[in-house]
C-alpha cells in the first residue's frame, strides 16, 4: 500500500505530500516526480524525509486543520529546548499559507507523566444504521469566471446544490427528532470545508471509503472531486441556521445555505 510522506526542505519552507491510496506505487512516484519538478522552480531542492508504506504511522508529525477546526492534542515534551509549531504547505487545490504559529519551550526539572494508552469514549452515542429516518446528498460546485480569471474574479460563484445563498430561502428542511445520514460532494478541483451550525455530525465515510474509526466533528474537509459521508441528530433545536464552506470568501461568495428544523 502506496502511503507516502515527503517532506522537501529548502530555505525554512515544508512541504508536505501525504498520500493515502491503495492505487499503485508509480503512480505515487508519479506525483512526487511532479511536486519536485515544481518546487524545483523556487531554487534549489533538498528532500530532508521521505517515508514509505507503514513507517508513516509513527514518524508523521502533521496535523490536517481546516479553517474552524479544532484538535485535541495531547503532547509529550522532549529534551529541554525550543520548538517551533508551524503551518507547512498543504496541497489543497491551490497554496496554502506556510510560517509560524507558536514557539513552544521545554525546560525546568522533568516531571513523571505517560500519555494515556487509551483515548476517552466520544460524548455522544454513534449513530446505527436502524437510527436513519432520512438520506440527503448534497453538492459543492463552482462557477469559474471567463478567462483570464484573474481579471473577471468578480464573476466567480460558490454554490451548494447548485445555488448561490439566499438568505430568504429555506434550502434544507428537517423534522425535529430526525437522524439523517447526508452525503456532501465536491465537484470542483479544490478542496472545500464543510460546517454546520448547531447539531455535530458523525463521521461514517471519506469517498465513499468507510472510516475504522469515527469522530464527532462541525467542520470537515471535502475532498476535491470526493466526498464526505457523515450523520446527525436533530433532537432539540427548532429553527433556521447555516451550513457553509469555511473559506470566508467562498461562503461570502454564495456557497452556503438555509437549514431549518420544525416541529412536525
Ligand atoms: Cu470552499
Amino acid at each position: 500500500m502506496p502511503d507516502v510522506a515527503l517532506l522537501i526542505d529548502w530555505e525554512n519552507v515544508y512541504y508536505t505530500l501525504r498520500q493515502h491510496t491503495t492505487g499503485p506505487l508509480p503512480s505515487t512516484l508519479a506525483i512526487l516526480q511532479a511536486i519536485l519538478q515544481k518546487a524545483a522552480e523556487f531554487g534549489p531542492v533538498r528532500v530532508k524525509q521521505a517515508i514509505f508504506g507503514s513507517e508513516i504511522a509513527s514518524q508523521d508529525d502533521t496535523l490536517l486543520m481546516a479553517p474552524g477546526q479544532r484538535a485535541d492534542v495531547l503532547v509529550q515534551a522532549g529534551a529541554a529546548g525550543s520548538y517551533a509549531l508551524r503551518a507547512i504547505a498543504n496541497d489543497q487545490g491551490y497554496p496554502s499559507p506556510v510560517g509560524p504559529l507558536a514557539r513552544i519551550v521545554v525546560e525546568g526539572e522533568p516531571l513523571a507523566m505517560a500519555l494515556p494508552a487509551a483515548l476517552g469514549k466520544a460524548p455522544l452515542a454513534t449513530i446505527g444504521d436502524e437510527e436513519i429516518t432520512n438520506t440527503r446528498r448534497l453538492t459543492l460546485s463552482v462557477d469559474e469566471p471567463e478567462s483570464p480569471p484573474s481579471a473577471n474574479y468578480q464573476e466567480f460563484t460558490y454554490l451548494v446544490c447548485g445555488r448561490h445563498f439566499d438568505p430568504n430561502r429555506v434550502d434544507q428542511r428537517i423534522p425535529l427528532g430526525a437522524v439523517e445520514e447526508w452525503t456532501v460532494v465536491n465537484e470542483h478541483e479544490d478542496d472545500h470545508i464543510f460546517h454546520i451550525h448547531t447539531n455535530p455530525f458523525e463521521m461514517i465515510a471519506v469517498n465513499g471509503e468507510k472510516l475504522a474509526e469515527r469522530d464527532w466533528r462541525d467542520t470537515v474537509v471535502v475532498p476535491r472531486k470526493g466526498s464526505v459521508t457523515f450523520r446527525s441528530r436533530f433532537l432539540d433545536f427548532t429553527g433556521r441556521f447555516v451550513l457553509h464552506c469555511h473559506m470566508m470568501n467562498h461562503e461570502e461568495l454564495g456557497m452556503m445555505q438555509v437549514v431549518e428544523v420544525y416541529k412536525s
